[in-house]
């Protein structure tokens, strides 16, 4: 089967945001049939929902053979074993793992949104994304750059200069 790019969004806000994330980039590159690509720095920025703790976001690129549906079950296993529990939509969460794009297809089932449905309004999917593809089109044709141009700031700062410093043991 062929390789293919997927973009996969990472957040967390509970329960030491930053090592949260360091765990799942740790269990990304652990994936079968994939090779893990590039690591965006971690990000941190408000929530869309008013009263939550602030975010940690990042993404990562991997090089994959699995077919999308089969990621989602395993990005869902590893947000389960990370003690992601699913009681409010939209909720607090120990780890959320989105499927931002996968190659250039467009994928629209009952389980599976891709690109991701929110991804064109949102900060802190577009900055990461851009640190580490730049110069990336989206399936229908947008920049990165020029959806920028509309999205609310959240407050987004950088915190770590390369979350792939964290895979390294001390
Ligand atoms: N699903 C459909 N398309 C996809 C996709 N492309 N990738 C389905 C992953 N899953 C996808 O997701 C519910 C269902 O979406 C899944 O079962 C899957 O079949 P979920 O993670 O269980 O639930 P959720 O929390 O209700 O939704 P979601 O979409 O993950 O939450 P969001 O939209 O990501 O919002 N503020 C900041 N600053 N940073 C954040 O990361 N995140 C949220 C949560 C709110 N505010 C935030 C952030
Ligand atoms: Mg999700």
């Amino acid at each position: 089967m062929n390789e293919i790019t997927v973009y996969i969004g990472l957040g967390s806000n509970l329960q030491n945001p930053v090592g949260q994330i360091k765990q799942a980039i740790l269990a990304l590159s652990k994936l079968p049939q994939t090779t893990l690509v590039k690591t965006s720095s971690l990000y941190t920025s408000d929530s869309l929902l008013a009263g939550q703790p602030r975010y940690t976001n990042a993404i990562v690129s991997i090089s994959s053979q699995l077919a999308a549906e089969t990621l989602l079950d395993l990005l869902q296993q590893i947000e389960h074993n990370q003690g992601r529990q699913r009681t409010q939509h939209w909720g607090a969460r120990t780890l959320d793992l989105d499927i931002i794009l996968y190659g250039n297809q467009q994928i629209n089932t009952p389980r599976l949104t891709v690109p991701h449905s929110q991804m064109e309004q949102r900060s802190f999917v577009l900055i990461p994304l851009a640190e580490i593809a730049p110069d990336l089109i989206l399936p229908n044709g947008r920049t990165i750059t020029s959806l920028l141009a509309h999205c609310p700031s959240l407050n987004l700062r950088k915190l770590t200069e390369s979350a792939t410093t964290l895979l390294e043991p001390n």
